[in-house]
């Protein structure tokens, strides 16, 4: 399953995201008080899925589901104890597929910002330069050791690594996050096993009060300048209020929304900007057994998708029969869409289109 790790300054509101995008009621506040992490697996919802639990009335619906993981920020004082808590803290963001940076924009004088003023861009700043400098230590870790087995053994192939590692070095040493460099997927496949936290692909997410959340795409643009950097994106919340949204029931929540003038719930753009930043597409399975949702990176073939489901269907793969879902929610069934000439029979090379539902013809 996907996993987003949320990260941020202390008391920048990282619980608060957390509990608004999961409708989990995590403790906010002090972050002593707070469990160390939290955890929460939330259902992507695509309307698309509903519609064809409509066509195919099946038994059973299986749903995307992404989870999110909030760890505890620290303080600046740091104790021994607190040293060993922050290594499982990069431990568990190193697991993670995607980051989301909680940005403390908010005026909250109850709650006082541990450099003392509100200063968003500063901390962007300061969070970036830590993911950057964690990365530098583990590369430079690496490269000693290298250096050292590259004296014995003479060997090309950690020969080519130490060079991968080099330029990483460079850039992290320019302050530059691993997510700017241009990696050949081999260079890519190399460095994976060291899970770069500055390489993530990262959601900045401005936490904005009810006051400025009316200015929200002004806000985004003063802020624009954070997604130059190829694997970014932007989005903002006022994560207080999506927390109490969350909370509601559905009738409530809707009433809410409508007075306030809200179409979305930031729940949803969030999930829809993660997916379009990680590059991800959703194909559709139908039939009387079950509807299932599968998300997988956009530009894979039709085989390699089959092995999402199972690697017996991508071994054995003979052919995919696909109906764009445009097509068969417009035509309203599978022996429809095949009628009209509309279900078109693709090879392995195939590339999976988002919204494509497809069945797979396989030997065993
Ligand atoms: N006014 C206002 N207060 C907020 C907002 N978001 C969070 N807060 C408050 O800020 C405090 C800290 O929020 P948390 O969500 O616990 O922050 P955190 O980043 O998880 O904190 P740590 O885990 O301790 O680092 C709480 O008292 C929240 O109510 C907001 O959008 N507006
Ligand atoms: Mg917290």
């Amino acid at each position: 399953m996907l996993q987003l790790g949320i990260l941020g300054l202390p008391l920048s509101g990282k619980t608060t995201v957390f509990n608004a995008l999961s409708g989990s009621h995590a403790a906010v506040g002090d972050y002593s008080t707070a469990k160390s992490v939290n955890l929460a697996v939330v259902k992507v919802p695509d309307p698309r899925l509903d519609r064809l639990v409509e066509i195919f009335q099946p038994k059973k619906i299986t749903q995307t589901e992404i989870e999110y993981v909030d760890i505890a920020g620290l303080t600046r004082d740091a104790s021994a104890s607190d040293r060993k808590k922050e290594a499982a803290y990069v431990h568990s963001l190193r697991q993670t597929d995607a980051l989301l940076q909680v940005v403390r924009c908010f005026e909250n004088p109850n709650v006082p910002h541990p450099d003392g003023s509100i200063d968003p861009k500063r901390d962007i700043n300061e969070v970036d330069s830590e993911l950057i400098l964690s990365d530098l230590i583990v590369v430079e870790n690496r490269i000693s050791k290298l250096d050292h087995l590259i004296k014995v053994t003479h060997k090309d192939q950690d020969e080519a690594h130490l060079k991968i590692l080099m330029r990483c070095k460079g850039a992290l040493e320019e302050g530059i996050p691993l997510r700017a460099i241009d990696f050949t997927s081999d260079e890519k496949k190399a460095i994976g096993g060291y899970r770069f936290l500055s390489q993530k692909p990262m959601l900045y997410l401005l936490n904005l009060d009810e006051k400025q959340c009316a200015d929200g795409e002004r806000w985004e643009e003063d802020f624009s300048f954070v997604t130059k950097t190829s694997q970014t994106s932007l989005a903002h919340i006022c994560a207080l209020l999506q927390m109490e949204i969350a909370g509601l029931d559905q009738a409530d929540r809707a009433e809410f929304m409508k007075d306030l003038g809200l179409k979305e719930l930031a729940s949803d753009t969030i999930i829809k900007k993660s997916f379009d930043l990680l590059g991800l597409i959703v194909f559709l399975t139908g039939g009387a057994p079950e509807v299932h949702s599968w998300p997988i990176y956009r530009g894979i073939t039709a085989q390699a998708a089959a092995g999402e489901i199972h690697t017996d269907i991508q071994k054995g793969f003979i052919k995919a029969e696909v109906v764009s879902y445009a097509d068969l929610d417009r035509l309203g069934s599978w022996a429809k869409a095949r009628d009209e000439g509309k279900l078109h029979l693709h090879g392995k090379e195939y590339i999976v289109q988002d919204g494509d539902v497809m069945l797979f013809r396989f030997n065993v």
